[in-house]
């Protein structure tokens, strides 16, 4: 333990932060990463393919144990089907634990199949409705082989001019599709709807913000929950606040970590905004340490989902999970019990600075110290990069299996 770090912990304790419970908290946190954030991805401009690229799901695979070798808390990668489709989901299922990873949510696709053209679930056609729903009702056989309890479901169903479409009609069809997949979940598994404000629909999207998703998700029952994408809100909202509701309501059951500046932008989760993230982490630690809503907060699915259209895959994604860590352990150093008594007294510039001193402080010696107990080294990035695993990849070609 450097003399800097006891320094640093010496500090924190006068402050009333208890560092063995901080870093216990750290050493049991863990993201999911995508699958697909290892593959060629763009925009509709372009898709600049990357040499080394992993050209199926069994070299993604090989790619996320890098992430987790050298972040540690990485165990888990979510899949996109049929972006992932093997013949045998068993064969997955074992190559990943090999590697020491387990598959985690199961992403069903319907937005690039053809005759989703006017919506999946939501379609005016029954058999375009069937068809959709039995997508869904295959991800979660596949989840089932794989040994996954999460579906994770994203829809692109919407309009793009007013008359289009019965705003009731299709919402009656998705509660109608909706149920039928929720009573074909399995005993220990849960859906999670993931709300999205506009794009690739310019005019409405069915499943348009957290109270939609809430909505549909509280009709259905206890193993439905709401999935915060960072980038799905428009300009100004406020996602923590949204997040300590979901929390209160225990209707939160997932996170798609990624940052933006404009609209869903995807960029490296913390990149662009970490002060919003650090907040998020604050609302999510305090209903941990609160027994009405602890249950919910410790049953969260953090999950990254990210597109890397110009940073090298891996490292974009380490990058990705050190921000989150990052944010996350100056979250824990807020002082709950000094927080509550300036609210109390509405003690506004103390409150304020409770929450901000917490973020301002560096704790990069705190994530050094605690790579170090967990047999890491202190500095992940610089760890994969003087691996010359990049280099070992290149061999794969250019033109990896991407968004197709
Ligand atoms: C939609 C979305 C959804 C995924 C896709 C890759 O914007 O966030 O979660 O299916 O990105
Ligand atoms: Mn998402």
């Amino acid at each position: 333990m450097s003399d800097e770090y006891k320094l640093w912990e010496e500090k924190q304790q006068d402050k009333g932060i208890n560092i063995g419970w901080v870093k216990d908290r750290l050493k049991s946190f863990k993201v999911e990463t995508p699958s697909w954030g290892y593959g060629d991805s763009g925009t509709r401009f372009k898709t600049f393919k990357q040499a080394g690229v992993p050209r199926n799901l069994f070299e993604k695979l090989e790619d996320a144990a890098q992430v987790n070798k050298y972040t540690g808390m990485c165990p888990t990668v979510a899949i996109h089907i049929p972006w992932d489709k093997v013949d045998d989901y068993g064969k997955v299922k074992e190559y990943a634990a090999q590697l020491g990873l387990k598959i985690g949510a199961v992403n069903p696709n319907l937005f690039q199949d053809d005759d989703y053209k006017f919506g999946s679930l939501t379609n005016v056609k029954a058999d375009i409705r069937r068809k959709a729903t039995e997508h869904m009702l295959e991800c979660i056989d596949i989840a089932k082989e794989v040994g996954s309890n999460i579906i994770s479901l994203w829809l692109a169903d919407g309009t793009n001019y007013p008359g289009q479409g019965d705003f009731r009609m299709r919402k009656h069809y998705l509660e109608q599709c909706l149920k039928e997949v929720y009573d074909a979940l399995g005993d220990n598994m849960r859906l999670l709807i993931e709300y999205k404000c506009f794009e690739p629909a310019f005019y409405h999207t069915d499943i348009a913000d957290w109270g939609m998703s809430y909505t549909f998700s509280s009709k259905l029952g206890p193993k439905a929950q709401v999935l915060v994408d960072l980038g799905h809100h428009l300009q100004g909202t406020n996602v923590e606040h949204i997040v300590a509701f979901l929390l209160d309501e225990g209707k939160i059951g997932g996170f798609h970590f990624n940052n933006r500046k404009y609209a869903d932008d995807d960029l490296i989760v913390g990149s662009i905004n970490p002060y919003e993230l650090f907040l998020i982490f604050n609302e999510l630690i305090a209903a941990s340490l609160d027994e009405n809503t602890a249950q919910t907060a410790a049953n969260i699915a953090y999950m990254i989902d990210q597109s890397h259209c110009i940073e090298p895959k891996i490292p974009a994604m380490i990058r990705s999970v050190l921000n989150i860590q990052t944010a996350y352990a100056k979250a824990l150093l807020v002082n709950h019990d000094k927080l509550r008594r300036a609210q109390e007294t509405n003690d506004v510039m103390a409150a304020e600075a409770v929450v901000r001193e917490a973020f301002e402080t560096d704790v990069q010696p705190l994530l050094e110290a605690v790579r170090e107990e967990m047999g890491l080294q202190p500095d992940p990035m610089a760890a994969y990069i003087k691996s010359g695993y990049g280099e070992k990849i290149l061999s794969r070609g250019v033109g990896g299996k991407g968004w197709e």
